[in-house]
Formats: C-alpha cells, sequence, structure tokens
C-alpha cells in the first residue's frame, strides 16, 4: 500500500541526512532537497494544495538545522519530517468506528453510503457488516440504490451470504421511501443498525445530487459515510469535496488501495476535507477492510522499507 508515497519520504530523509552530515542547512541547501520531493509528491497525488503546505511545514523546520553532536541524525530527521505531517494534519480526528458505534446509544443505528458509480460503496457495505455481525450486532440493509439495473440483486447476493435482510421497493421508486422503510423495519424488530446503499451518482448532476440530499434528510443518519476511490487520484478529490457542499460528510473510506500504490489521494483528502478516513479497502473479500488511523498512517509513511 502506498509503496511510491512511501519511497518519496523515505528519498526525503535520505537527502536530508546527507547534507545535514555535511554542514548546517542554508535556504538553497533546503530548496533543492525540497524540491525533487515536492515533484514526487505531485507525481504520486497529493495535490498542489496540500503538497504546497507540506512543503512549507518542511521548510520551516530545514533551515538551520544542524547535525546532533549525540544521537542518531536519521532519527532526528524522521523527526523532523513526521512533526511537519502531524501539523499538517493536527486538525483531523482519528474516530475508531467500533467506538463510534459503541457510543450511539439510539435504535437503530443508520448509517448513509454515498459515492460516484464503481467507487465501492455496495462491497464496503458488506465488508462493514461482516465486522458488525462478528460483534454480535443485527443488521438491515436498505436498497435505496432503485437505480442502476440489478444493483438490487447484487445487494441480495451479499445479504444472502451474509445472512441478512434486504429492504427493497420496485426499480425507479422514490429511494428515501426505501430507507425509511428500513428504519421503519429495524425499529419494529429491534435491529441494531440499517445500512443505506445509494445509488452511484456524478458530482456535478444536480438532480441526483437533491435527490441524495433528500434520502439524507428522510433517513437522519447517524453518519454519512463517503466512499471514494483511490484509483481515481485527484478527481475523487474534487469529488468529495463538492459532495460534502450537499451532504455532511462523517467518515470517508478509501477503497481500492491494494491496487494503489501512489498513495497521495489519502494525504489529499485528509488536508482538504478534515475528516477522518475510519477504514481502508483492500480488496474484494468481505476481511479486506483496514482500519485507518492518521497518527499509523503517518508512522507507516516514514517506516524504513
Ligand atoms: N481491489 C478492490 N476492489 C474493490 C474494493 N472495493 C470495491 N471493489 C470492487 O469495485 C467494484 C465496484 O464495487 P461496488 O461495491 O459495486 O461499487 P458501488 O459504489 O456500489 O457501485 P454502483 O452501485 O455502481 O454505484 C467491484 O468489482 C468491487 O469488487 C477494494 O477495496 N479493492
Ligand atoms: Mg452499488
Amino acid at each position: 500500500m502506498f509503496n511510491k508515497l512511501k519511497s518519496a519520504f523515505s528519498s526525503l530523509a535520505k537527502a536530508i541526512e546527507d547534507a545535514v552530515t555535511q554542514r548546517e542547512l542554508n535556504e538553497s541547501d533546503v530548496e533543492e532537497i525540497l524540491s525533487e520531493f515536492e515533484n514526487q509528491l505531485i507525481e504520486y497525488d497529493v495535490a498542489l494544495d496540500t503538497t504546497e503546505a507540506l512543503i512549507n511545514e518542511l521548510r520551516g523546520r530545514l533551515i538551520g538545522v544542524k547535525v546532533p553532536r549525540f544521537g542518531d541524525v536519521g532519527s532526528h530527521v524522521k523527526v523532523l519530517i513526521r512533526d511537519s505531517l502531524m501539523n499538517l494534519l493536527s486538525n483531523i480526528p482519528d474516530v475508531d468506528f467500533m467506538d463510534f458505534i459503541g457510543k450511539v446509544s439510539k435504535r437503530p443505528i443508520v448509517l448513509l453510503f454515498l459515492g460516484p458509480n464503481g467507487y465501492g460503496k455496495t462491497t464496503t457495505i458488506a465488508k462493514l457488516t461482516n465486522l458488525l455481525l462478528k460483534r454480535g450486532m443485527r443488521v438491515v440493509w436498505a436498497a435505496a440504490d432503485t437505480y442502476r439495473a440489478g444493483a438490487v440483486e447484487q445487494l441480495e447476493g451479499h445479504a444472502a451470504r451474509l445472512g441478512v435482510r434486504v429492504i427493497k421497493h420496485p426499480y425507479g421508486s422514490d429511494p428515501a421511501s426505501v430507507a425509511y422503510d428500513a428504519i421503519e423495519h429495524a425499529k419494529a424488530r429491534g435491529i441494531d443498525v440499517v445500512m443505506v446503499d445509494t445509488a452511484g451518482r456524478m458530482h456535478t448532476d444536480r438532480n441526483l445530487m437533491e435527490e441524495l440530499r433528500k434520502v439524507h434528510r428522510v433517513s437522519s443518519p447517524d453518519a454519512s459515510i463517503l466512499i471514494v476511490d483511490a484509483l481515481m487520484g485527484n478527481d475523487a478529490v474534487e469529488v468529495a469535496r463538492t459532495y460534502s457542499r450537499y451532504i455532511p460528510i462523517d467518515f470517508i473510506i478509501v477503497t481500492k488501495v491494494d491496487a494503489y500504490a501512489k498513495g497521495g489521494v489519502i494525504l489529499t483528502l485528509l488536508y482538504e476535507l478534515k475528516k477522518p478516513i475510519i477504514f481502508l479497502g483492500t480488496g474484494q473479500g468481505y476481511d479486506d477492510l483496514s482500519k485507518f488511523s492518521k497518527v499509523n498512517f503517518i508512522n507507516a509513511l516514514l517506516e524504513a522499507d
């Protein structure tokens, strides 16, 4: 996962170490090191604003840096880069999803899943359900994708494998009313969690985005979870930004990270949207969901290969 971004950070650390063992870093040393790093960040999908902000953090810490008289140069350099990343991402809370679920006392807990076509909403719903079922929770799904042919059957296929019930209406029905019915069904039967699967839609399609706003209003979710396809690179960030103008996004899940070596989208999403990423999708299987934490992500970027 994100090996390219990791390699950019390890090249940066090495360049700083090499320079700093020769002399105290002056402005031109720092600019030379950072311009190479900047190019790599952009190549690996870190958006321009995020790149610039990180470069500024690093610049401020690097100018005038001397070799420490005692101690390990490598670990000093790592601390410096780590502090830059922590400061860049300082106002984004780390959320443990299971803790979050544990703290919601009302029933049912309603989770709304959003995102463009093919980003991985339905698959992620199945993965999260698998996780909640293992913790003994009862889950029902709202087939609120009443639009794409085959969407309900796809959901029912997963449901049969996992043993959950799907609340559905005919294709073309109002998705908000499917969500409403699923919530009523859960209330009547004491089911813990309702997951609302919505149809994929382009962020530029105003009518469909308004429809999503209605689903949100009617279902009044405890969390709206935006599903982001890492492979879409910077386009995914633009999508996320537009979605968040229509609907308050609580959490993000980034999918297809198993096939995404670049890694920059994760950094950009955190910096630009300031919302917690709770999981990464790491494959097509139900267990291919990896808990995300900002702190672990930063540490992973600075780990030796
Ligand atoms: N490799 C990989 N594939 C994934 C991951 N998540 C989803 N997919 C695949 O991506 C494809 C689309 O996933 P769906 O869950 O159907 O996407 P969706 O957002 O529900 O799509 P629509 O219903 O068309 O809007 C499927 O083939 C999934 O198996 C992941 O984390 N890694
Ligand atoms: Mg779907």
